[in-house]
């Protein structure tokens, strides 16, 4: 394992651990707005943060958490700003869902869905007019992709020519509803081929294999002056089954935001047993004994942050 690959695995684990901690906190009604979680969804985050160069800007959308964790916020920063106090990243005036760090990267945050397309259309058409060599993030979910927005964006990155990555976070669900519930399937990689955009698709949240993918499709965007999109299959963690005489084994409720009521922080702080959580891939690596044993201490000592 190189130091690299081992950095990343620290901060797979360190997201999870902080949004355990932020789920207790949840549990124990600490905030004043409601958190959307994204375990299960740490992967892709710790990938872009290792790849983006300091010019590259970041625009995000209301599931954030692992963002702003990836590019550097401590979870003292964002406790205390979920609560709305001075003391948080943002000083109590952001929240959650529309939570920006500049200073950090993350340019522009909206709880509005697929508000922060074009806004990012807008970002990567000024970074082209100050001819840098800057390429601009924007996060998007399979649900937001319903937008218009998403599709008058494409066309405007591509009309221009812009440096800009579209990570679209399919993780079939939208609120209550699976993607087969709401609509038809939407290939994504036939859209971006009309558009004759960059496609790539990622699954398995092996974060070493993200970072080599999105460093060359990073480039790509830059050599090659246009606009890529990467599909990230992922599943949002906390889900759980709710009694209901209806369902043998329970109706399954997906986890959306708020409380995942079932997560619970253990040692090694996994929810399944799959390559569905980037916490459970990091035992294929070399490391793994010693990132099982790293983690009671990490958990502690960010315990101890909150006390
Ligand atoms: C314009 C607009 N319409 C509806 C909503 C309500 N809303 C918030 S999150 C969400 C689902 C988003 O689904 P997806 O993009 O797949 O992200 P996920 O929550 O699954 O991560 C909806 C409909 C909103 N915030 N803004």
């Amino acid at each position: 394992m190189t130091a690299n690959e081992d950095f990343l695995a620290h901060e797979v684990l360190r997201s999870r651990i902080a949004q355990l901690l932020i789920n207790e906190a949840i549990r124990e009604k600490t905030f004043r707005v409601p958190v959307h979680l994204a375990m299960g969804h740490e992967a892709i985050a710790v990938a872009v943060a290792n790849v983006r160069a300091p010019r590259d800007q970041v625009l995000l959308s209301h599931r954030n958490i692992h963002y702003q964790l990836a590019f550097g916020a401590s979870l003292k920063s964002l406790y205390d700003e979920y609560a709305l106090l001075p003391s948080g990243l943002a000083g109590g005036q952001l929240g959650s869902m529309n939570l920006s760090n500049p200073a950090a990267g993350i340019l522009y945050t909206s709880s509005v869905l697929g508000n922060n397309l074009p806004v990012a259309a807008g970002v990567a058409l000024a970074e082209q007019s100050k001819d840098s060599d800057a390429v601009t993030f924007v996060v998007t979910g399979d649900g937001a992709m319903e937008e218009g927005s998403f599709y008058e964006t494409l066309l405007m990155l591509r009309s221009q020519n812009s440096r800009c990555i579209i990570l679209v976070e399919n993780n079939e669900w939208s609120l209550a509803t699976q993607i087969s519930e709401r609509r038809c399937p939407i290939d994504v990689a036939s859209i971006t081929k009309g558009f004759d955009i960059a496609y790539l698709r990622l699954r398995g949240n092996d974060v070493p294999r993200y970072v080599d993918a999105l460093q060359a499709l990073r480039q790509e965007v830059l050599d090659r002056r246009y606009p890529a999109v990467v599909e990230v299959d992922l599943k949002s963690l906390g889900d759980w089954r709710m009694p209901n005489p209806d369902f043998p084994d329970g109706k399954y409720i997906n986890y959306h935001a708020g409380l995942a009521p079932e997560a619970s922080l253990s040692d090694w702080p996994t929810l399944r047993d799959d390559e569905w959580d980037p916490v459970h891939v990091l035992l294929e690596s070399k490391n793994a004994a010693a990132l099982r044993a790293w983690a009671p201490s990490a958990i502690a000592k960010m315990r101890s942050e909150l006390a």
